[in-house]
């Protein structure tokens, strides 16, 4: 197994990806044939469940879209399950202290690194047993910075070995930071990432954005991010038809409602 998007992240090349929350294969099969590094399936807030994770990841196998999953909490037997579906990488919500970044970890990378249990289904059908040999090598941990818990214990987060980056939740941590969601600009906001981005400068991790839209992707890139969400499958969908609404009512592109954010 080769974790494209997790070479990217050790070459310090940026790298954007899509966020899907919605269980449709199709969807997804075209979404990984746009030279999109990596798709993100989400388990925590997302429309979907396990069953249609293990209709999803096979419709993306072969394309070099890296698969990540966002388990729905910090739990080994989640994390693990997501991985043995076929997924190249976690990304794990709501860690909030080293303690919590140590069980990630583990739940990611089989002994001596970790306590993954061993039961690979979908990679070791399509690979056999080469899997386990490179799985601790090539899958990546993600865990999100997104508490004002997280953020004060955010050194010892980001020295836990084997963690491979870090990855904002920018709406949680406006609430963890006592500020409107989507305050991306207040300065309480934007020190808090300038402090994530110099932790993982500093731990040699890679640091992630869920950006909300293209603009949101591009600017957290601009600001020394590795990586970006440039917005979900839902938002594409809104935004493309209120266009066509738009144009086939005849209404000025000025004049036209913009679908900008939300999920
Ligand atoms: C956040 O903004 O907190 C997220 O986790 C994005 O889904
Ligand atoms: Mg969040």
């Amino acid at each position: 197994m080769l974790n494209l998007a997790l070479q990217k992240w050790r070459a310090k090349q940026s790298s954007l990806g899509i966020w899907s929350n919605l269980p449709d294969i199709h969807m997804a099969e075209v979404f990984c044939r746009m030279e999109v590094d990596w798709i993100c399936f989400d388990l925590q807030h997302g429309l979907m469940d396990y069953s249609d994770l293990t209709r999803l990841l096979p419709a993306i196998t072969g394309v070099p879209t890296t698969p990540l999953v966002r388990v729905a909490a910090n739990q080994p037997d989640q994390i693990g399950k997501a991985l043995d579906a076929g997924a190249h990488g976690v990304i794990v919500p709501m860690v909030n202290s080293a303690e919590d970044a140590r069980r990630a970890v583990a739940a990611c990378r089989y002994p001596p690194l970790g306590s993954r249990s061993c039961g690979p289904m979908r990679d070791a059908m399509l690979e056999g047993p080469g899997y386990l040999a490179t799985a601790n090598e090539q899958i990546a941990c993600l865990v999100m910075i997104e508490t004002e818990e997280g953020l004060r214990n955010l050194d010892e987060i980001a020295a836990v070995d084997g963690v491979d980056g870090l990855f904002v939740g920018p709406m949680d941590l406006c609430y963890g930071l006592g500020l409107t969601p989507g305050s991306f600009t207040d300065p309480a906001f934007t020190a808090a990432i300038a402090k994530i981005l110099n932790a993982c400068e500093k731990n040699s991790l890679a640091s992630g954005m869920f950006g909300y839209n293209a603009e949101m992707a591009a600017h957290s890139i601009e600001n020394g991010f590795d990586f970006a969400s440039i917005g979900t499958d839902i938002s594409f969908i809104r935004a493309g038809a209120m266009q066509a609404l738009s144009t086939a009512k005849g209404v000025s592109k000025e004049d036209a409602p913009t679908a900008r954010g939300g999920y």
